[in-house]
């Protein structure tokens, strides 16, 4: 089926006999269910909900909601009433959200009633909006509850769109600031589900699936919602924080057997179940993660402990979801793996020629899933989308294997003595320290004013790290001009929402 993405993520479970399937399953308060049926259901009134207050085809809508069951609805429903949803992270300032309801233009607004605080300065100085719906028990003055939103609303037609008609925008921060509207098409839902959804995760029916990604995440969406839903299968919420604490308690008590991480929380979570000596039992059988490189250690520690491998990835909110991964049964920690089945990539110099073997170049991406563009960033679209490529923005080296690793970002890179220096590679040297759990490193001019690295460390908890002994062991581990000159304790690292590490917020600093 092509069209409407949301008949065949929602309406054809209904159709082939797999109405009762719980599609999603909250891993808090009362444990809320919804079953396919009952989203395709909601799904259609929300799209009626959505006509009968005169939102209008190609309307944006704005969602600022958690992980619960009314993102589905929303999500599909906007969909299927022509309606473009925009997922924003939801850990945003009041001043970025306000910047991002002019940019978009959107009429409406979705929000939980846990943010409403937050987006509730930026709605008098807004001309766009003229519905706001809040998920919650109440609602302020100017407000609907979503209850009273689709109380009474007739289920709605989904209307028929071609496969390259715009169906969602996500905002993308990148790991400099400035967000982004990437638009993205009803075809490149499908294309990322038959594509690294079923070649590489390769989830089934019967799983359960946790996704520590939130859904307004590129990575998070597919992981949690259109992956799952592609088969049938069902997906935990967790609207909380995911801590290690309250990622041990959703293993422990909700079973899932697909878990997808991030590289920090990863870290977080064997390194506490290290140091309790015990982990949660779950039946977990594959696992994965995005966001930033994995570090070599903890992909080992992981598998020694639960016997699964993390097959670590790269993608981009730009190619919405993983094109460069491991694959069950072939990881090798410390690489990206090689391109996800439907993708192809290239690695170019500078010039834009084809680098070789054991060369560093830009990661160059082309596959189904690439965005339509960014919203209103004429020079950005052109620099990024380049015909059929995308522009990653990452260096990598291929081995003489054909696997992909991870040196750093373009603008991440510098020289020291005339050769380049990866702080990628020196932050993995440093994480394998058993004093060190997570690292950042930049450049930093000495008083000479040639760059040199500087290194940000948060400790494991009881360790001290000695400078001196950190150095040397970096000198030993990766060579002699690449270890930190400078070495500073920090309590935490400035990260984006999807765990990439800030460097540009460290350099500020250094
Ligand atoms: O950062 C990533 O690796 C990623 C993966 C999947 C989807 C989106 C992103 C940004």
């Amino acid at each position: 089926i092509g069209g409407n993405a949301a008949l065949w993520f929602v309406d054809r479970h209904v159709g082939e006999g797999r109405g009762d399937g719980i599609a999603f399953r909250e891993a808090f308060g009362d444990n809320r269910e919804i079953s396919y049926g009952d989203l395709a259901e909601q799904s259609a009134r929300f799209a009626g909900a959505c006509h009968r207050a005169g939102l209008r085809r190609e309307e944006r809508a704005i969602m600022l909601v958690l992980d619960q069951i009314e993102f589905p609805v929303i999500f599909w429903g906007a969909l299927k009433a022509g309606i473009v949803p925009i997922p924003l992270n939801t850990l945003l300032s009041t001043s970025v959200y306000d910047a991002i309801f002019h940019d978009s233009r959107a009429s409406a607004l979705f929000v939980s009633s846990e943010l409403y605080e937050t987006i509730a300065p930026a709605l008098p100085l807004n001309p766009f909006i003229r519905e706001v719906i809040v998920i919650g028990d109440s609602a302020p003055e100017g407000a609907r509850t979503f209850n009273a939103f689709m109380e009474g609303a007739e289920p709605a037609e989904p209307v028929t769109v071609c496969d390259d008609e715009v169906a969602f925008w996500l905002y993308s921060s990148g790991s400099t600031g400035q967000p982004k509207g990437v638009r993205h098409v009803h075809s490149s839902l499908k294309a990322t589900a038959d594509t690294y959804g079923a070649q590489v995760l390769g989830v089934r029916q019967d799983d359960t699936v946790y996704s520590v990604a939130k859904l307004f995440f590129a990575y998070g969406l597919g992981n949690g919602m259109t992956f799952p839903m592609a088969v049938g299968a069902t997906t935990l919420l967790y609207n909380g924080r995911p801590t290690p604490d309250s990622v041990s308690q959703i293993l422990t008590e909700h079973r899932p057997t697909v878990f997808c991480g991030v590289p920090t929380l990863y870290a977080a979570l064997v390194h506490k179940w290290e140091s309790e000596g015990a982990h949660p039992d779950a039946p977990l059988r594959t696992c994965i993660s995005a966001g930033e490189a994995l570090p070599e250690e903890v992909g080992r520690k992981w598998q020694a402990i639960w016997g699964v491998d993390i097959m670590d990835g790269v993608g981009s909110t730009e190619m919405l979801h993983i094109f460069l991964s491991n694959r069950p049964g072939d990881v090798v920690y410390g690489t990206s793996g090689v391109p996800v089945p439907g993708y192809e990539v290239r690695l170019v110099d500078e010039a834009g020629a084809d680098v070789g073997v054991g060369e560093v170049g830009e990661l160059l991406v082309r596959g189904a899933s690439s965005a339509d563009g960014y919203w209103n960033q004429r020079d950005k679209s052109r620099s990024t989308f380049e015909g059929h490529w995308t522009r990653t923005g990452d260096k990598y080296e291929l081995t003489p294997d054909g696997r992909y690793v991870y040196c750093g970002r373009t603008d991440d890179m510098f020289k020291v003595s005339g050769i380049w220096v990866s702080p990628f590679e020196v932050e993995q040297a440093l994480v394998s320290h058993p004093a060190v759990l997570e690292a950042a490193v930049v450049a930093k001019r000495d008083d000479d004013g040639l760059e040199k690295p500087k290194a940000f460390l948060v400790l494991k908890s009881g360790q001290a790290g000695d400078p001196d002994a950190l150095k040397a062991f970096v000198q030993d581990k990766i060579g002699k001009w690449k270890y930190p000159r400078w070495v500073e304790i920090v309590d935490d690292l400035p990260k984006t929402a999807t765990g990439k590490i800030q460097r540009f917020k460290l350099r500020e600093t250094a």
